[in-house]
């Protein structure tokens, strides 16, 4: 039923005679996204969306207004992973939907259920380019970057035009989707009761989908062959929300597991099976590797080469509920196509009660290098530096998060992703959010405000200093918001290292920034909390203090200008001239 207490009424009297209430485009958008519970907007006014978002918060709906439409659109996004429904991401014609459209891209690649609805401009003339106010063509630019891409004509097809994308957006697997309003639509005047009946409900949108008995057979005898199994947790497990079912399926098998980025914490990082510390040892050593919702895309290695030791040695079982995914790299000996609950519950039945338990020697040999790889790092972790390296501060900020393990961490950057997410243990699904599969910079505020807004848990965003700059702006919607979130910015001067010196002129280094830059003063500015941090002491009692109070804080880290490798973990990926003078 559409929220007649909230909607505005238009009364008229008509030829035929009595007064016939009416409604128009603005409201049934309005009432179509509550009734199908998207309660939260994120994104930036302006025509021809503006008083629709007046009008969205007048009504109910949290409506949260960005600096930039890219951060909306990554809150939008955040929001989908963490919620299972879209993430709503509005903005302005031309201009703003492009700024919008990284996120849905990214929302896309990364399989997020998201939806860009933005406004546009008179088809008329956008069709004819006869240079409409911010003209374009969205529907046409948006298509190749999305699931699905809609565009509304009619009032009346607001409802089955909204049901259309929340479906495209959240079922099989999920991804964006874009949703062109025309100017016109928002006004167009029709029959309230006509408009009620219009509105779409939907109906189990995302349904299971169950795997064949044959195909969970199939990966049951692969991995009872097995001597030396892992299990692979991506950020598709986290999505699915089926910790229960994919615990009892790691612990009922005894096999170490290796969480992927967005996959730490659906068991803990301190878990005895988890192999998070041993990663080379188990991609390289094991026999039968389950992936869960986890891609072999370059994060992998794609599944072959020195990473995964000798060629053709391992079977790879994966669950995913995308059948194009299998075989995209390597032979898949047991595709399970289906959603993760369906497909991990499936094995689970399917392993009885007296499924033995991976060998013991093999799990003997991963908790050892496990062991010795953590003890390793622990002195690293304690030492007092000033300036501080990346460890000492992350030694810190690796109790902050133990102490609380409910909170959100963001995280992006090169040396301070990489570092960070080797260092920091998660102990809950879905509490680390980062860059993803793009390794993008710019998610930064955007996720921590969606995270903040869609879990009211408080959040700690670690950032390097230059990931930090791609969406730093909305410090002052966290500001504004008043929202519990914490920006820890690893300054080191620079993108990778603060240290470059350009060879040639007096223009600065490609890679570095201003050095001795004090972020902490930005935040100032919106009545935000600043801190300078120069030691591990200062950085803890700062960002306890911010944790605790739910004040937004921003502290600036100040890190070693030397402490960092290029690219972080990943320089390898860099091409080579052969060339360059050296
Ligand atoms: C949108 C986007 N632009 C550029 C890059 C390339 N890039 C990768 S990491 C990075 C910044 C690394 O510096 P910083 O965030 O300061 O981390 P540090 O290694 O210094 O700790 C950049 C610009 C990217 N990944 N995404
Ligand atoms: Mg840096």
């Amino acid at each position: 039923m559409a929220d007649a207490a909230v909607k505005e009424k238009i009364a008229t009297t008509d030829a035929a005679g009595p007064e016939r209430e009416l409604t128009d485009g603005f409201n049934l958008v309005i009432d179509a996204l509550k009734l199908n519970g998207l309660n939260t907007i994120y994104g930036v006014p302006g025509i021809p969306i503006t008083d629709f978002g007046r009008m969205a918060q007048a009504a109910g709906i949290r409506v949260l207004s960005f600096r930039h439409e890219q951060n909306a659109g990554y809150a939008a996004s955040i929001a989908g992973f963490l919620t299972k429904k879209p993430g709503i991401c509005l903005t302005v014609s031309a201009p703003g939907f492009l700024n919008g459209l990284t996120a849905l891209a990214h929302a896309t690649t990364n399989c997020f259920p998201m939806i860009l609805i933005s406004g546009s401009s008179e088809r008329e003339i956008v069709d004819l380019q006869q240079g409409d106010y911010e003209e374009m063509d969205q529907l046409a630019i948006a298509k190749p970057l999305c699931k699905a891409a809609y565009r509304i004509l009619h009032a009346q097809d607001i409802g089955i035009g909204l049901a259309r994308a929340i479906r495209a957006a959240v079922s099989g697997r999920p991804g964006g989707v874009y949703l062109d309003l025309p100017a016109k639509l928002f006004g167009q005047v029709i029959d309230a009761e006509e408009g009620r009946k219009s509105l779409v409900k939907v109906i189990d949108p995302a349904p299971a989908q169950i795997p064949a008995p044959d195909a969970v057979k199939r990966a049951l005898d692969v991995l009872k062959n097995a001597k030396r199994p892992l299990i692979i947790l991506g950020k598709g497990a986290s999505y699915s929300q089926a910790d229960d079912a994919i615990r009892n399926f790691v612990e009922k098998s005894g096999v170490p597991f290796l969480p992927m980025s967005m996959g730490k914490g659906l068991l803990p990082d301190t878990h005895p099976q988890c192999a998070g510390a041993a990663r080379s040892t188990v991609l390289k050593d094991s026999d039968v590797v389950v992936l869960i919702g986890a891609r072999l895309n370059w994060l992998l290695s794609h599944g072959k080469g020195k990473s995964w030791g000798e060629p053709h040695s391992k079977k790879f079982i994966q669950i995913d509920i995308e059948p194009k995914e299998m075989d995209s790299n390597v032979e898949i000996a047991a595709p399970l196509i289906g959603d993760i609950g369906s497909c991990v519950s499936a094995l689970v039945d399917g392993m009885g009660s007296s499924w033995p338990k991976a060998p013991a020697d093999w799990m003997g040999a991963v908790s050892k290098k496990r062991d010795e790889n953590v003890a390793k790092m622990a002195p690293r972790l304690m030492n007092n530096n000033v300036p501080m390296d990346y460890h000492g501060a992350l030694g810190v900020l690796r109790t902050v998060i133990k102490e609380r393990p409910d909170a959100i961490l963001v995280n992006e950057g090169a040396n301070a992703l990489d570092l960070t997410r080797g260092i920091i243990d998660m102990y809950k699904p879905r509490k680390r959010i980062d860059v993803g599969t793009w390794g993008v910079m710019g998610i930064g505020m955007g996720y921590a405000i969606g995270a903040a807004v869609e879990t009211g848990k408080p959040v700690l965003a670690i950032e390097g200093d230059s990931a930090f700059g791609f969406s730093g702006m909305e410090i002052e919607t966290i500001c504004r918001y008043k929202l519990p979130v914490c920006v820890v910015i690893f300054n080191n001067d620079g993108i990778y290292r603060g240290t470059d010196v350009n060879a040639l002129g007096t223009d600065p280094a490609t890679t570095v920034f201003v050095k001795g830059s004090r972020y902490d003063k930005m935040i100032e500015a919106f009545d935000g909390v600043g801190v300078n941090a120069t030691s591990p002491d200062e950085l803890r009692r700062a960002v306890n203090a911010a944790m605790d109070s739910g004040k937004p804080t921003l502290i600036n880290a100040v890190i070693d200008p030397a402490a960092g490798s290029e690219s972080g973990r990943i320089g390898n990926l860099n091409p080579q001239s052969k060339l360059r003078k050296k």
